[in-house]
């Protein structure tokens, strides 16, 4: 009899299509991010505001992934962002298969940035690689600031943290410091942003930090 580890062939066929994907990001010099979050922690209203932002500067494209409704694709294409969603009937997170299914149908063409806003889940999203450059994660302050150390695969993953809807701070006990804190010790080299999609905050260093980030992309690409 053979014991065949069903989650070990999923990780690996998903693994062959990242590579992929990721080769063909790194031919055309383009950035991809993937968000992952709890439902809810600001990943379309952030996307939203980086696209109002980086309009007419950065060429953008987005795929969305929900269990079900293409609400969030329609939000981002009203914000004037080339999007496609993709549905996921059920299934937790997005995996490297679907993401390239979407491009494919999507034509997006090349992008300098590819924003792939996975399905709300802190958990699940973070074992699937979809080919892009790094891993952003999102926690809100409304979530409570023990986070980090009970969900602490993404964050020990994600090179950036965000800490969203910062204007809430005044009306929620948050200890900023100590989320922080957990974020440095599972991932001493993560980047940690507090900002805000409603009032602004940190979103001149978010986009700051992207605008870096395509600069070494396009390096990288027309070097290699
Ligand atoms: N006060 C405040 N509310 C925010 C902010 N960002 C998002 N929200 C609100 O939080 C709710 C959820 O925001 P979304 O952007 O839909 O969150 P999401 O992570 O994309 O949610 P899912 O796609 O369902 O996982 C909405 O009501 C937003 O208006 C923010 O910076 N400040
Ligand atoms: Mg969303």
């Amino acid at each position: 009899m053979t014991t065949i580890d069903a989650r070990q062939r999923i990780l690996q066929d998903n693994e062959a299509a990242a590579a992929r994907l990721r080769a063909r990001f790194e031919r055309t010099g383009t950035l991809a991010i993937n968000l992952i979050s709890s439902p809810g922690s600001g990943k379309t209203a952030l996307l939203e505001a980086t696209a109002r932002r980086l309009a007419g500067r950065v060429r953008m494209a987005a795929v969305v992934g929900d269990v079900a409704t293409e609400l969030d694709a329609e939000r981002l294409r009203a914000a004037g962002l080339r999007a496609e969603q993709i549905v996921t009937q059920g299934a937790c997170h997005l995996d490297a298969r679907m993401v390239d299914g979407a491009l494919a149908g999507a034509g997006f063409g090349e992008v300098d940035l590819f924003l792939i806003e996975n399905v709300g889940n802190l958990v699940c999203p973070t074992s699937y690689d979809l080919g892009e450059r790094f891993k952003v994660a999102l926690c809100s302050v409304t979530e409570g600031a023990d986070k980090p150390f009970k969900y602490p695969g993404i964050f020990a993953k994600a090179a950036v943290t965000l800490i969203t809807k910062s204007d809430l701070l005044p009306h929620v006990r948050f200890d900023l410091a100590a989320v922080e804190g957990q974020v440095r010790a599972l991932n001493p080299d993560a980047e940690v942003l507090l900002c805000s999609a409603h009032d602004g905050t940190g979103l001149d260093a978010w986009c700051a930090l992207l605008e870096r980030r395509i600069a070494a992309c396009k390096a990288c690409a027309t070097s290699g």
